[in-house]
């Protein structure tokens, strides 16, 4: 099938699995057209399958904020009609289901009958989107998408209590190519580039936003590494990362905690990496929690949101109630305490992300896609 696929490009978790499910798109030979302002972090090759078209938007001094909506609908037009788009599948309800709505009333005129799958991901509904800013447009473009997903029962429920909507949802989860960390794997883990023989080490990846409460991360560390040694590796940018480092700092942890920026190579890092800590506010889901489980890495997260679908209490890692460090810090080490409970540990979160690989989720977008076709 022909198939749009419309996301933030960026390394937040939306763009990340809109980007790997375009790819395997292709890879089962559908046609997948990117429609965003720059090409997906993670899309670094294009095809005759793989097509990337950039919304640009024109600069004009009466605008305090560009017209983005406008310029992506204008272009979700543009490309659908000059290639005979079947379906749009838009991620993240703000503003893509909207310009979306907007794109299908225009090319109605025109006789041209898109559908519209609009998949939310979780800032868009619990953060953002329920935000009297927003909530109007976003429940009315959730109830006029064609068919609409959630990458969990937690995010269904939290939208349906949230919104008034008169659509039903159709709980997709995120999923993983765990072939990709399989093959990491088979590569030598460069391990000793980064801690000691004898250390265990500790990663977090985010965006480093309020809502994946960093200095928890930072807190919980310090806490481990009075009983373990340990190194803690941030992998992200984001507006939270100056107060993680002062909190390094301000514990005396620093020289122990590698703040490493924006990396592509997460399979790679995760390759040596012993526990996850995902603290957060809330995650609808907890795609970087899954990514970690994919490289044999268990997973100590809050017990907020969907984070319970993904990390299974005492089996990939353990949950902890928002902010209990000190659970948080036992949990740990209970983990990393020895060599035997550890390799238990990081056998099961790697067996649990089973549920969630390419082959077993692919098929129920297929699945929708090709509805999409036979009611146009
Ligand atoms: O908060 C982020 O990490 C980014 C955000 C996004 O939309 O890019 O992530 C949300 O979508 C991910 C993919 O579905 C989920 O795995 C994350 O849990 C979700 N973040 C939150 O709910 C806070």
């Amino acid at each position: 099938m022909k198939i749009g696929i419309v996301c933030y490009p960026t390394f937040g978790g939306s763009g990340v699995v809109a980007t790997e499910l375009g790819i395997a798109l292709a890879d089962n030979g559908h046609e997948v057209h990117f429609i965003t302002y720059n090409q997906p972090v993670r899309l670094d090759f294009l095809s005759h399958h793989l097509h990337f078209h950039q919304v640009v938007i024109e600069e004009y001094p009466l605008f305090q904020y560009q017209p983005y909506e406008l310029a992506l609908s204008s272009k979700m037009v543009d490309v659908v009609e000059k290639y005979q788009l079947e379906v749009l599948h838009v991620h993240y309800a703000i503003p893509h289901a909207y310009a979306a709505y907007m794109a299908k009333q225009m090319l109605q005129e025109k006789g041209l009958n898109i559908k519209v799958v609009t998949t939310l991901h979780g800032t868009d509904i619990t953060l953002v989107g329920s935000h009297p800013t927003y909530k109007t447009a976003v429940e009315f473009s959730i109830n006029n998408s064609d068919v609409v997903t959630a990458v969990s029962n937690n995010l269904k429920s939290t939208t349906n209590k949230l919104f008034k909507i008169n659509n039903d949802i159709q709980v997709i989860y995120n999923f993983i190519d765990t072939e990709k960390y399989d093959k990491a794997h088979q590569q030598k883990c460069n391990r000793i580039a980064i801690a000691r023989p004898k250390e265990r080490i500790l990663t977090h990846i985010s965006n480093f936003r309020p809502v994946k409460r960093v200095e928890d991360v930072v807190r919980i560390f310090a806490e481990v590494r009075k009983e373990i040694p340990s190194k803690l590796l941030m992998i992200g940018e984001g507006p939270e990362r100056i107060k993680a480092e002062n909190l390094a700092h301000q514990l005396k942890v620093a020289a122990d905690v590698l703040f490493l920026g924006n990396s592509s190579e997460v399979a790679k890092i995760l390759c040596y990496s012993d526990v996850f800590l995902l603290p957060s506010q809330t995650e609808s889901f907890g795609l970087a929690a899954l990514e970690a489980m994919a490289a044999s890495t268990p997973v100590i997260s809050t017990n907020t949101g969907g984070l319970p679908e993904v990390n299974i209490h005492g089996e990939t890692g353990f949950l902890s109630n928002l902010g209990d460090i000190e659970d948080m810090a036992k949990n740990t080490i209970s983990i990393l305490k020895d060599n035997s409970t550890l390799a238990m540990f990081k056998e099961k979160a790697k067996a649990h992300t089973k549920k969630f690989s390419l082959e077993n989720i692919l098929p129920s977008y297929e699945a929708i896609y090709k509805s999409c076709s036979k009611t146009s």
